[in-house]
């Protein structure tokens, strides 16, 4: 094998919908094929579908998945890098370097491009660093490291010279949108398709182009494209998706690009062509508030569009400016409330604890999500972010000479902070490189350290208790909860930090799983029921529960519930209309789903033996027959 390629090792359990190979590694296999003999090992997919273990214990599995690679035997290899797996790509190439020192070492990707100075002169089993990106620049870079070529003439990469010093060799030019297609991936093996939850229809990321014209200070994607925007060719774009529904029955693309949607009249000719094919395409983008019209998405719904992820970042009009996001956030909350009108999935993320953010900064912010909470009616994902220190990055330059290492505050992922003694040793050793690790305290970030762990749980709830969560954070808002529950947000956190599995399962993230939270979140309806006395909050919150309790036991059984209400027109008007109701609680793909019978419907469950045996839902008394507002 002349070059091995390893994604991003994060040790989590992936789910089967996330479960695809990194579209950067396959671009470059595309590239190197004709050259080299050259394969992808991605050590989560592999771990995912149980064709590699993880130990409990950091050190063994960094060495041996460096024994795994160097078994192969290897010229070269490459690794994709990010922040959130700098520390396991550092070390296992370390350990790949010492089985064997005639390996050449090249990082490529995000993290290792911004910090190449240090990363080179730290670490001397690195031999390269490809900058940005690399189609003109990967073969002539394994070449030369095979020594074919010298290593001068290679263009867009950084390496160590003789005397140590490092040295940058010009940039390439850059791929045209219209140049993409020749980059476009052929050959997924030997990974298969992930599937994606909801209906199973098979799925892959696709690129849509590159780069974004932007400059938030916060961001490391506009710096890594060079702000350079470019769009692939609509029609290529299209054939794409042709090619692998036709030969493979793809039907859902993630569109990887991080601002797809802003020429507007190539998205309108590229929905038309979705349109016409006649063929059952679905497909999700990410977008900004204010290059997505409103006219325009009821076009992109009949297209297949299911969902767009959309940054918000903050509600507060001054961090809008500071932060050069420039949103205008009104405009944003009509084109989410659009979304949920033409039934298009939206995730809005947001970030606090920026350097300059104030309190009342943070309690715009926090006012904006209570009321998308308030008006959801699709399942839209809120995500909160703490502020993350990216190299590069201009928020960074403000703060990197008063963050610090804190172990119990930092939160290098989403999902954990695991790390052993020796990577908290690199952490600190190397502030630059590892910046994601630390922190610094402003007022926001002092008084709300976990604001975030609260709205993820929230959010997880309202998987479940969609109106019983309405309820509660327009009664209560996001602040007050977070006082009463400060207690347990913390706990959840220290003890995620400390958490004795090694491999996190991504599911994991799924906060209701936590009986504490659910737990304070049940009582305090339980409260609400019993001294404010409400009748359609009595009955909808028996019914969620009863919902939750299915979701959360392990039965693959389907579950038949019986309302004496009408839940769908509990939901839609926020009324209490009497009338009998049947609900097939079920798992598909270990998503809990919900479906009102129809008499059909019903027949059949009823005639499906013993295991659709109705149960009807024990409400709280209720005394109230008329329509009740929550
Ligand atoms: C898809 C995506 C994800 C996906 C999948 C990631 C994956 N590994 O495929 C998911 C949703 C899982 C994800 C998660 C995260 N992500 Co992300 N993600 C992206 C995104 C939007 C696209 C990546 C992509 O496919 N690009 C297209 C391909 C073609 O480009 P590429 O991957 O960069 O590859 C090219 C070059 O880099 C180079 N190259 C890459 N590898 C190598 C190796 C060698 C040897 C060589 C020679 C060249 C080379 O050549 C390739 C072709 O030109 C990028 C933003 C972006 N637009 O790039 C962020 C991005 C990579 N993510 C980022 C981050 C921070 C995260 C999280 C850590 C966020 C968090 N706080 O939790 C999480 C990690 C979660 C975890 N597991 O703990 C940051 C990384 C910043 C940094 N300095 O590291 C980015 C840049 C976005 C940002 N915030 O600025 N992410
Ligand atoms: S719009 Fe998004 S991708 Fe573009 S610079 Fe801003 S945060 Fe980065």
């Amino acid at each position: 094998m002349d070059i091995i390629l390893v994604g991003s090792v994060e040790f989590t359990k992936r789910t089967h919908w996330q479960n695809h190979i990194h579209l950067g590694l396959l671009t470059l296999r595309e590239v190197l094929k004709p050259h080299f003999s050259v394969d992808i090992i991605d050590f989560d997919y592999l771990y995912s579908t149980d064709k590699f273990s993880y130990e409990n214990d950091y050190e063994v599995n960094v060495k041996n998945i460096a024994q795994y690679i160097t078994l192969k035997k290897p010229k070269i290899v490459g690794f994709y890098t990010m922040s959130c797996s700098f520390d396991v790509s550092v070390r296992v190439a370390q350990h790949v370097k010492n089985n064997d020192s005639s390996i050449k070492i090249v990082f490529g990707g995000p993290q290792a491009t911004h910090t190449y100075k240090s990363c080179l002169t730290a670490f001397d089993f690195v031999d390269a660093i490809a900058l940005g990106e690399s189609e003109f620049t990967a073969v002539d870079l394994m070449q030369s490291l095979i020594g074919y070529k010298d290593i001068k003439d290679v263009p867009g990469i950084a390496y160590r010279a003789g005397d140590a010093s490092i040295i940058r060799n010009e940039s390439p030019k850059r791929l045209a949108g219209t140049e993409l297609v020749k980059y476009s991936i052929q050959d997924y093996s030997p990974y298969t398709f992930p599937t994606i939850a909801a209906d199973e229809a098979l799925s892959i990321p696709l690129e849509g182009g590159r780069g974004c014209p932007f400059n938030c200070t916060f961001c490391a994607t506009s710096i890594f494209w060079e702000r350079n925007f470019r769009l692939k060719n609509i029609d290529d774009l299209f054939n794409e998706f042709i090619y692998y529904y036709d030969k493979f029955k793809i039907s859902h693309f993630s569109i990887m690009h991080d601002l797809f949607t802003a020429d507007h009249e190539r998205l309108m000719e590229f929905c038309n062509k979705l349109i016409e094919s006649n063929r059952p395409f679905t497909w999700g983008c990410s977008s900004r508030t204010d290059v997505l019209k409103i006219e325009m998405l009821k076009h992109l719904k009949k297209a297949g569009c299911r969902n767009i992820y959309l940054g918000i970042e903050t509600a507060s009009p001054r961090m809008q400016k500071i932060i050069k996001k420039n949103l205008n956030l009104e405009t944003a909350l009509n084109v989410i409330r659009e979304c949920m009108l033409v039934k298009i999935n939206i995730t809005a993320s947001f970030i606090y604890g920026f350097p300059d953010e104030t309190i009342d900064d943070f309690k715009e912010t926090v006012m904006f999500i209570e009321s998308l909470f308030k008006e959801l009616t699709r399942p839209i994902v809120i995500q909160m972010h703490c502020f993350q220190l990216y190299p590069m990055t201009f928020e960074y330059e403000k703060v990197k000479d008063i963050m610090y290492y804190s172990p119990e505050k930092s939160k290098p992922t989403l999902y954990h902070n695991k790390m052993d003694e020796i990577s908290v040793s690199l952490v600190k050793a190397y502030p630059d490189m590892f910046s994601h690790c630390y922190v610094f305290d402003t007022e926001v970030r002092l008084q709300y350290p976990f604001f975030d762990t609260l709205v993820i749980c929230f959010s997880a709830l309202f998987s479940c208790f969609k109106l019983s969560v309405k309820h509660v954070i327009g009664k209560y808002g996001l602040l007050t909860l977070y006082t009463m529950m400060e207690d347990i947000i913390t706990d959840i956190h220290n003890e995620r930090n400390a958490s004795e599995n090694f491999v996190i399962d991504s599911t994991f993230i799924n906060y209701e799983d936590d009986d504490r939270a659910a737990q304070f979140f049940i009582d305090l309806c339980r409260r609400e029921i019993g001294t404010d006395y409400n009748g359609l909050l009595a009955m909808v919150f028996s019914y969620e529960k009863a919902f939750y309790d299915y979701a959360r036991s392990n039965s693959t059984e389907s579950l038949v519930v019986k309302t004496d209400f009408d839940i769908t027109e509990a939901y839609r008007s926020k009324t209490l209309v009497k009338t009998e109701q049947y609900i097939r609680f079920y798992k598909k793909n270990k998503i809990f789903k919900q479906g009102v019978l129809s008499p059909a419907g019903l027949l059949k469950a009823l005639s499906g033996e013993a295991r659709n045996q109705i149960k009807p839902i024990a409400f709280q008394p209720s005394t109230k027959q008329a329509a009740t507002p929550v």
